[in-house]
């Protein structure tokens, strides 16, 4: 199938008169219904070569996100420490090593990360997938000891972690097919980051970077992905140190919300060596002028501490938005970037994640990376592999297993096997 008129992309006169230090108030945005071209600057003018699109063209996407989607994050922190809480060098019956990390950083006072990371031994430093996981890292493997958050999880009675759910989802994380295929695995908790939940924003790491006075996010500064997506680079900061690890090969991955993160985290943090979202939907890959599945009125209305306030305005007004998913994807370019759907899940759109796909091909191929390997849509289970990537399997909204075969495929084309 063919995903035709959105992506024949136009610019309108009045939408090309947005630049970098002036950012259209939302009422003053003009409506555009077609996908706004990763290579035409907001001034009209044409990025014609690797240079423009590095120095001009990328900066002012990543600025129009920041100022109308996710808010900007703080600058990275420079008190980072890194506290190695377990190391376990025979686990999985001596093929790997367990490690539980305490990172800290930020403004006295600020919480910490508990960075979870199973590493094979295989003597040479290994390639690594980072991810969030949803409801603690005691979740993810049966393991007694492994840290139990002291913070608010959204699954567990009276929403304190218990052991009653160590284990639970041990099938979204295969360590030990990861480490057989000699990739490293590291996760740790979003709620470290910021509890996912609608609230006055008093918990989390956003209260520390308030200024005197302040009780929110202003309407351009992070929400939660943002936030996320910056806690996920303070852990590339802790890995890209640790010498069990090929500090070149740091892949960022994530599911549904946190496959949203991944993304905003691999454009965001140009350390990451490739990034795979998963079934990231709306505010993902999912294209939002395609109105199909979730919407951003929808999103909005669910979870409107993902994104900045001003995101809020574009509910049921996606013409107006300056940006569509397939620029976030743009921006990962020259990099590899797999984007993964599931037949069932229309929520999450798997055409309109292909299209985002398609859409940000041209800046691959300006970059030298060759276009996406077909236009067309895929069949099932049939890995599109040129360096913008996009693999749909059959089933519903979930991670598993074969979907880590396919994230590991990928990353063996396109970073060399381990
Ligand atoms: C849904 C939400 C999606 C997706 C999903 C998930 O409720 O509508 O955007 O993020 O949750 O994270 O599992």
């Amino acid at each position: 199938m063919r995903i035709p008129a959105l992506l024949t992309a136009t610019i309108s006169a009045s939408l090309a008169s947005i630049s970098l230090s002036e950012m259209l108030p939302f009422e003053d945005l003009p409506a555009n219904p077609e996908l706004p071209d990763p290579l035409i600057m907001a001034d009209g003018s044409r990025v014609g070569d690797a240079a423009t699109w590095k120095n001009q063209r990328r900066p002012e996407i990543v600025r129009l996100f920041e100022h109308y989607m996710f808010g900007a994050a703080p600058a990275a922190p420079d008190n980072l420490s890194f506290k190695v809480e377990r190391e376990e060098k025979d686990y999985f019956g001596g093929k790997a090593t367990l490690k539980e990390v305490v990172i800290r950083f930020g403004p006295e006072g600020a919480p910490p990360i508990h960075l979870l990371l199973v590493t094979p031994n295989t003597g040479k430093p290994a390639p690594v997938f980072l991810g969030l996981n949803f409801n603690g890292n005691h979740t993810v493997i049966a393991d007694p000891d492994v840290h139990l958050t002291s913070t608010w999880v959204r699954k567990e009675k009276g929403n304190i972690a218990s052991d009653a759910h160590r284990g639970k989802s041990a099938s979204r994380w295969p360590f030990e097919q990861a480490i057989a295929r000699g990739y490293a695995v590291a996760t740790f908790y979003q709620g470290d980051i910021d509890p996912d939940k609608k609230d006055d924003w008093g918990d989390g790491i956003h209260p520390h970077y308030f200024k005197e006075g302040q009780t929110r996010p202003g309407a351009h500064e992070w929400g939660c992905i943002a936030a996320w997506a910056w806690g996920l680079s303070r852990a590339a900061d802790y890995l890209a140190q640790d010498t069990n690890i090929d500090k070149n090969r740091i892949c960022v991955m994530g599911h549904s919300r946190n496959g949203k993160t991944a993304l905003l985290a691999g454009a965001m943090d140009e350390r990451f060596a490739l990034t795979v979202s998963n079934q990231s939907g709306c505010g993902g890959a999912a294209i939002s002028r395609r109105r199909s599945g979730e919407t951003v009125a929808v999103i909005n209305r669910n979870f409107p501490h993902w994104f900045c306030d001003e995101f809020t305005k574009f509910g049921d007004n996606e013409d107006k938005l300056p940006l569509d998913q397939h620029l976030l994807v743009s921006l990962m370019a020259p990099r590899p970037v797999l984007v993964c759907s599931a037949t069932e899940d229309k929520w999450a759109d798997p055409e309109g994640e292909f299209a985002a796909c398609v859409g940000a091909s041209p800046v691959y191929e300006l970059l030298g990376k060759g276009k996406i390997g077909s236009t067309d849509y895929p069949q099932e289970n049939q890995l599109i592999d040129s360096a913008v990537g996009y693999h749909v399997r059959p089933g519903k909204h979930n991670v598993g297993a074969a979907d880590w075969k396919v994230f590991m495929d990928f990353a063996d084309k396109q970073l060399g096997k381990p």
